[in-house]
């Protein structure tokens, strides 16, 4: 575990070169300046006091997302539900999402891997409790690790996850801690659609199934809302969008949450597989494809806020979105004794970030200006490699996963990621992998990246994707924007491109 803390210098040399200030072990991960939550200042939809329980929660925020870090403790097994897409037995040090976890913690061991955690990793502003089971059905052992973690790191901000079957009667609770964020996790609205999705749920030791236990959990999921908007904690309510189930239901769905005060909204597609052991995965239920994601999440607009960056976290999650590195911090790794908290190496990032933010929105006015000069181009998805700081630093061979972004006039927009694998194994590519990576990025035009072999970008272009290293490092919105704009150009005549 050496050199784990990056000095500021190493950051300041890392910003110059371009890369991302990642922490010791783990790539960092990737962003755009995106949606209503990209900018260092408090959006004009934003009051401040809002802002400040945002600007540094990588899930709340897409610009938060290139810089800070969460970590779930995965203190949680059990569930007071059964949702027809959670099998917990599985697992898998591969796997990513919601449910998955390859080891559990007690409170006290998970503040030693807090700390350990901390130790190594600047970035970190976040710690939730996301399962294996629910936060909330396990409310002892939840609320004894966020006072063990609030004594230690006061600065850290501490975020919970929960079904919401018992969302109300914690509140007060959840309030008196200071844990500032929930995200309820809602399927539906309407009890029939929401029998076809959960099995059963269990209150007060009894146990409701069909038609009845969705009505039950529906209830509460709402009164929880409420109660927590009016409390003022931030709520995200996340949504997993089953295709001929819930999902054109979940229009309803974002109006509702929206009605009660929820502040984002996170359409997540169904992970289904037949070796996850779940009911959806044996019966050949599908999830949604990435075009059929955004086509619903696009339908959205005027409702609640939506959260497109989401990584479908393991349960034991630890890292920037989409670079977990948890592995490296089994419990077998940490300490038995737990270490002294620095808080000044997490200041000094911070004030780094806030640096670079001020850079980073002089890029965004750039970006803005040369999208305005492309006249007639239609929207395009670019796919980018990056390590994360919000800039263009990864090799195409490195990525394993591509931010997708949307360019038009009016802006540039993360709307996703697609995942692959690394194309570049020992210093040779792999024709499989790049065959997997092309059916991924299905509907994009262009692929920037800090560099890229003539033998890959020769089959990305027969594909029909530009492969484009001419903007290695620059801050991703300006490279778009840049490239929007030569397509533009190519696209029309001459006279209206001068
Ligand atoms: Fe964890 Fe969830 Fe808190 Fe984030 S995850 S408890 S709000 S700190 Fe984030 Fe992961 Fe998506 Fe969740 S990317 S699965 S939305
Ligand atoms: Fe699994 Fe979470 Fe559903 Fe419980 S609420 S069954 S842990 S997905």
């Amino acid at each position: 575990m050496a050199d784990t803390i990056v000095p500021l210098a190493e950051l300041a040399r890392r910003r110059s070169l371009g890369e991302a200030p990642a922490a010791g072990g783990c790539r960092a991960p990737a962003g755009g300046r995106a949606g209503g939550c990209g900018s260092t200042a408090a959006p004009a939809d934003m009051p401040p006091a809002v802002w400040e329980k945002v600007k540094r929660h990588p899930c709340y925020s897409v610009e938060a997302h290139h810089f800070f870090a969460r970590m779930h403790v995965a203190v949680a097994p059990r569930c007071n539900i059964q949702c027809n897409y959670c099998n917990r037995k599985y697992d898998c040090a591969n796997e990513s999402r919601p449910g998955v976890v390859s080891e559990r913690m007690t409170p006290e061991q998970a503040e030693r891997k807090v700390l350990a955690v901390a130790a190594r990793m600047p970035q970190l502003s976040v710690v939730g409790i996301a399962g294996p089971g629910d936060a909330l059905a396990n409310a002892a052992a939840t609320f004894e690790t966020c006072d063990r973690i609030a004594q230690q790191l006061p600065d850290v901000a501490l975020c919970l996850s929960t079904n919401g079957l018992a969302l109300s009667e914690h509140v007060d609770a959840i309030k008196a801690r200071n844990i500032s964020h929930v995200t309820i996790t809602m399927n539906a609205i309407d009890p029939e659609i929401a029998a076809k999705i959960y099995a059963w749920v269990v209150i007060d030791r009894k146990r409701y199934d069909g038609v009845d236990a969705a009505r039950l959990l529906i209830e509460r999921q709402l009164d929880g809302l409420k109660r927590a908007v009016a409390a003022g904690l931030l709520v995200k309510v996340n949504s997993v969008m089953i295709p001929g189930i819930n999902d054109q239901h979940l229009r309803e769905v974002n109006a509702e949450v929206r009605r009660h005060g929820a502040f984002l909204h996170n359409i997540m597609p169904l992970i289904s597989d037949p070796a996850h052991g779940t009911r959806f995965g044996l019966d050949g239920q599908r999830g949604p494809n990435a075009a059929e994601l955004k086509t619903l999440q696009d339908s959205l607009s005027g409702g609640a806020k939506l959260m497109k960056h989401c990584r479908q976290c393991r349960a034991d999650a630890i890292g920037l979105l989409g670079n977990d590195c948890g592995q490296e911090f089994n419990m077998a790794k940490i300490e038995p004794a737990a270490v002294a908290d620095d808080p000044g190496t997490r200041q000094a990032y911070r004030a780094f970030v806030d640096e670079e933010q001020v850079q980073r929105n002089e890029a965004s006015a750039r970006a803005a200006r040369t999208l305005r000069t492309a006249t007639g181009a239609a929207p395009m998805l670019v796919a980018v490699c990056t390590k994360g700081g919000g800039r263009i630093n990864q090799h195409f061979g490195h990525a394993r996963e591509f931010q997708i972004f949307e360019a038009d006039r009016d802006g540039v927009r993360l709307v996703g990621h697609r995942r692959t694998q690394h194309y570049c194994q020992g210093g040779d590519g792999n024709d499989d992998v790049l065959d997997r990576t092309i059916e991924a990025l299905d509907g994009v035009s262009a692929v920037l990246c800090a560099r890229i072999g003539s033998c890959p970008k020769d089959q990305l272009t027969a594909a029909g994707i530009r492969a484009v290293d001419d903007y290695a490092f620059e801050y991703i919105e300006t490279a778009v924007a840049a490239l929007f704009r030569e397509e533009a150009a190519r696209d029309v005549a001459p006279a209206r491109t001068a």
